[in-house]
């Protein structure tokens, strides 16, 4: 009986498994492509880094955030006197850095008899030092902060602190010492990585010094998130995002030619893709990769086509573009099942798809999708005829035409020449720069609806480097030289003027404190997403590096 009941489950199961493997487009390929994203996982490269100065915070409502450092001597002091009289001095790494931190500790007098309890807070803007984390008012895991209480038991010793750091400053805090011995520190270091061993080209002698600054930042932010993946931020999530990785991919291709990092990613993503074949907008890599499951933003999972396609471009691998090429079949066939009669994405269907776009909440993206839709089918079908896959899908061209025919009809005010979205007409930067970009509308038409934005007090603007990164390609496009460089200057060169040593998540030049997740502090002030400057630079140097 027992028996019998074991063979009927078993027989049942082997079933829902067949079922579900049966659906399972990728079923036989997962394995391989996880072992190739392996494979070309990149070696981190280190370098050991001491803090360089020693600096103290300034109240200053003019400066990021109403705070900035200012130098003060004492750095030898660190390494020679009592650290006791030193409690919660901040020491200056000089530049923003992700790693592994470690300190060692000397008598100074007498033999430790009891434990010593230190606070260090990691920060990579200097109101990071001067906010209080608590009580927290966050939406994201308060773990992120990068507080760390730390206790030695005995003097001398060394600690590493396990977690990674990723940071330009550090306060030390002493919370306990005893009175029975005195003691200072005696190293202070931190081990840095990033996967970047290329050198980006250099600009011409004689680039304008903000351009140079901004070029300079936007290395800095690439290098430091390219470590064993695309990360977003090495600050926080520490994970590949299809968003992110597509941007850094660009900025690579013109700067540290770090091919196989992205190769290592396009697998990983597609060897984790659901059940259905349909991408997840972000993975992990630790403590094995695995997929955030259930997550997917449709707008990420479109773009992984375009980053494949420029992959190829970059590197002529064909051997990978068409291993990955039935990825990109199931991403349009996904979004297909998005699309009402008419052929507008269906914002009511169920469930509702996250679409990214930017950190905006007041964002109407019913127009920014459809033209994502439109630019990202029309890529996929380049990709197509670069790997002379046209028959398999013969009717997208029919579906790009229908597709912008229904755009116009459906999102474009004639009369004005611009693009409104959603029931209120919105004008946002986001609608006229992905109706361009699609080429939805001509090179004249896209000049005029992106000029109406541009002057627009009404328009909604962007607030998030993503968000103006596409806005700045639409700019382009357009051939509108001037406003491109103009804008560059303005938003990322606004970050340069407030003191960025990397660019950041979220930039609002009208409010510094703007966060989406309730706390300024959280944000990711290296962020691989703004690191585009360094792709436009160097691929439109008649745009960006002419006086
Ligand atoms: C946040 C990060 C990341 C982005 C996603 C959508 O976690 O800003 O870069 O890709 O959201």
């Amino acid at each position: 009986m027992k028996k019998q009941v074991v063979f009927i489950l078993a027989y049942l199961f082997s079933g829902i498994f067949f079922q579900a493997n049966a659906q399972d487009p990728f079923l036989n390929k997962r394995a391989d492509w996880l072992q190739k994203a392996e494979k070309y996982k990149p070696a981190l490269v280190s370098r050991e880094v001491s803090p360089q100065w020693v600096v103290r915070s300034i109240q200053d409502s003019s400066a990021f955030q109403g705070w900035r450092m200012e130098k003060v001597p004492g750095i030898e002091a660190v390494y020679s006197s009592s650290f006791k009289k030193q409690s919660g001095i901040i020491l200056d790494f000089g530049e923003h850095l992700t790693g592994h931190f470690t300190f060692k500790l000397k008598l100074l007098s007498a033999t430790s008899d009891a434990p010593i309890r230190f606070k260090f807070t990691f920060g990579e803007v200097p109101a990071e030092l001067n906010t209080p984390f608590d009580p927290y008012p966050g939406g994201l895991s308060r773990a992120w902060l990068q507080d760390e209480i730390v206790t030695v038991i005995t003097v001398p010793s060394e600690i590493t602190i396990p977690r990674r750091l990723s940071f330009r400053y550090v306060k030390i805090e002493l919370l306990g010492s005893s009175p029975g011995f005195d003691f200072a520190f005696d190293k202070i270091t931190l081990s840095a990585t990033t996967s970047v061993t290329n050198k980006a080209p250099e600009l011409p002698a004689g680039t304008d010094p903000l351009t140079n600054k901004i070029y300079r930042i936007g290395l800095n932010t690439l290098k430091e998130c390219m470590q064993t993946v695309y990360e977003d931020g090495p600050k926080r999530d520490l994970r590949l995002w299809i968003g992110d990785l597509y941007l850094e991919a660009l900025a690579n291709t013109y700067s540290y030619q770090n091919h196989d990092l992205t190769k290592r990613c396009l697998y990983l993503l597609a060897a984790l893709a659901d059940k259905t074949g349909w991408l997840h907008a972000t993975v992990y890599e630790s403590p094995v990769p695995a997929p955030q499951e259930g997550q997917h933003c449709m707008d990420y999972s479109l773009i992984y086509n375009v980053a494949l396609l420029e992959y190829l471009k970059a590197t002529g691998d064909r051997e990978t573009a068409l291993d990955l090429w039935p990825v990109v079949i199931r991403q349009i066939e996904v979004v297909q099942n998005y699309l009402t009669p008419e052929l507008i994405y269906d914002m009511q269907k169920q469930p509702q798809i996250w679409l990214v776009f930017d950190w905006k909440d007041a964002l109407n993206r019913h127009a920014p999708m459809q033209g994502l839709t439109i630019f990202a089918l029309q890529k996929s079908y380049e990709l197509a005829t670069l790997l002379g896959k046209e028959k398999e899908v013969t009717h997208w061209p029919a579906l790009i035409k229908q597709m912008k025919k229904a755009a116009r009809k459906h999102f474009y005010d004639k009369k004005q020449g611009v693009i409104v979205s959603g029931e209120q007409r919105q004008v946002s930067y986001l609608s006229q720069a992905w109706m361009v970009l699609s080429e939805t509308l001509n090179e004249k038409e896209g000049v005029r609806a992106l000029t109406y934005a541009l002057n627009d007090p009404n328009t909604c603007t962007v607030g998030s480097p993503y968000g103006q990164h596409y806005f700045l390609e639409a700019l382009v496009k357009c051939n509108m030289r001037a406003e491109a460089k103009e804008l560059m200057h303005r938003y990322w060169g606004g970050m340069v003027n407030k003191g960025a040593d990397t660019f950041w998540e979220v930039y609002d030049p009208e409010n510094d404190y703007l966060s989406p997740y309730n706390f300024f502090p959280i944000n990711s002030y290296c962020h691989a997403w703004s690191c585009t400057p360094v792709y436009f630079i160097n691929k439109y140097p008649e745009i960006f590096l002419e006086n």
